[in-house]
């Protein structure tokens, strides 16, 4: 590893209340001492946080006053010294501090994900960790969250490191087994057949939970529905404000409009449509109708607003494009009307609101969140979101095919023992355990600056 040290913003370039850099190396001590003065370098206690005026190294002049935080090595993200700065998020702060840094002897700019990269070298995460460290950051809903924290948290280690430790097992055995039966037998091949199918059940398992995380897309809900039906003003009472234009002339809405709606589960695309009536009254009239009905093809989820007063047999649920939900709306207005009127239920695929009292729209929003994201599973479960772990376990995968047909075919044991040895270094791999330059410069290169 090289001995340098590296300083970067852990923060996005742009105004914010508060930025953050970070700085990790050997020369760390001196990075405080240039900044804030000897006695500042002198005094620096470990995890407790000092207020300090940095200047330039060079002419002396103000750069800000800040907070910043020293970590000694190795009780630190990275296994070496860390320096933490929390200047004011002004863009010029952040770039006048980290010259002043990178300014120094042995400092350089860090690379994408090069923190992590020396958390992994430095022994304080294994390589499935370091990649969750990425999924982490943009995981998109929350269950994607949870299972990037099990990941991080080394669910998946646990479990490779099993089955490495598995096959090491059967491996010693066999070849003790084999050195025992000599010449008197062939040794048990059926039973250790067995135990290697079970391995290659939990392989299988472990490859069909992969889910690409790559192409993060949020989900989407279209609105849609006759002109007037009250999706505008539906999806401003979702809202909370005034968003989208509303009016009682049927066709307000001419393009369709997405806005970002927060739920338990995470955030998704909402997007409200131009009402889609049976005849288009003019040219841009069915190109708006044309922009919704293009939309609703893309949509994970289908509303259909109902104008809750008007209910008739013509708007009910066979219209087209089916719905996943329907919604009346309206419902204050329903009062008064006579009882006669009811609502065809849906099968609990249905819901009364009102966008003036607010009645039904929590549980539309339940409904929405329930369609959009899966229950989060028990505790133990997890996915896999990483294509080079894929690939390890499918290496694996291919070795214990090997070995179980080499034992099919009663194999000399050090055909199998070698086959074995292949199935154990792919699995280790996941891990890191082995590893190569190209490899961990492919996994870090996709990592934000500063992590
Ligand atoms: N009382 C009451 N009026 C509503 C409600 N929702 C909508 N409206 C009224 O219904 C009319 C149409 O509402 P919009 O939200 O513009 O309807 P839209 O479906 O977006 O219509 P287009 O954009 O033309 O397709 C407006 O006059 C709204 O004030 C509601 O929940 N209660
Ligand atoms: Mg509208």
């Amino acid at each position: 590893m090289d001995s340098q040290t590296i300083v970067a913003p852990m923060t996005p370039a742009g105004v914010s209340a508060v930025a953050a850099l970070r700085v990790s190396g050997a020369r760390v001590r001196d990075v405080v001492a240039a900044l804030f003065g000897e006695r500042a370098a002198k005094s620096l206690e470990p995890r407790r946080a000092s207020l300090g005026t940095a200047r330039d190294p060079q002419g002396g002049k103000l750069i800000d006053s800040l907070l910043y935080l020293f970590f000694e090595g190795p009780n630190s993200y990275t296994g070496e010294d860390v320096l933490e700065l929390y200047p004011h998020g002004n863009p010029l702060i952040v770039r006048e501090l980290l010259q002043a840094i990178r300014g120094l002897d042995g400092v350089r700019l860090a690379e994408p994900g090069e923190f992590t990269r020396r958390a992994f070298l430095n022994g304080k995460m294994d390589l499935a960790q370091a990649e969750s460290v990425a999924d982490v950051i943009h995981s998109a809903n929350r269950a994607e969250l949870e299972n990037a924290h099990r990941l991080l948290g080394g669910a998946l280690s646990k479990k490779v490191a099993t089955l490495a430790e598995q096959v090491k097992d059967i491996s010693a055995r066999l070849e003790l087994d084999v050195d025992f039966a000599e010449e008197e037998a062939d040794p048990d091949y059926a039973t250790w057949g067995k135990k290697i199918e079970a391995i290659r059940g939990s392989v299988t398992a472990l490859l069909e939970s992969f889910r690409g995380g790559s192409v993060r897309r949020l989900p989407l809900a279209v609105l849609y529905g006759a002109p007037n039906a009250g999706k505008s003003s539906l999806v401003n009472a979702l809202l909370g404000e005034d968003r989208i234009l509303v009016s009682d002339i049927p066709g307000t809405t001419r393009d369709f409009v997405e806005v970002r709606l927060f739920l338990p589960g995470g955030e998704v695309r909402l997007v409200d449509t131009a009402g889609i009536a049976a005849q288009a009254t003019d040219r841009l009239d069915a190109l708006s109708m044309q922009k919704s009905r293009e939309i609703l093809e893309e949509a994970d989820m289908k509303i259909l607003v109902l104008d809750g007063t008007h209910i008739s047999e013509g708007d009910t649920p066979a219209s087209d494009p089916k719905p996943d939900f329907i919604v009346y709306s309206k419902s204050d207005l329903r009062a008064s009307l006579g009882p006669q009127e009811t609502i065809p239920d849906a099968k609990g695929a249905a819901l009364q609101v009102s966008s003036k009292t607010g009645e039904g729209l929590d549980n539309l929003r339940m409904a929405i969140n329930g369609h959009l994201f899966k229950e989060v599973g028990n505790s133990e479960d997890f996915w896999i979101t990483s294509e080079r772990e894929k690939a390890c376990l499918e290496d694996a995968l291919a070795g214990i095919d090997r070995t179980l047909d080499l034992i099919r075919k009663n194999p000399a044991v050090e055909l199998l023992a070698f086959e074995m040895q292949l199935v154990r270094r792919a699995l280790q791999s996941i891990t890191g355990e082995i590893s190569s330059e190209d490899i961990l410069q492919s996994i870090f290169a996709g990592f934000c600056i500063g992590k």
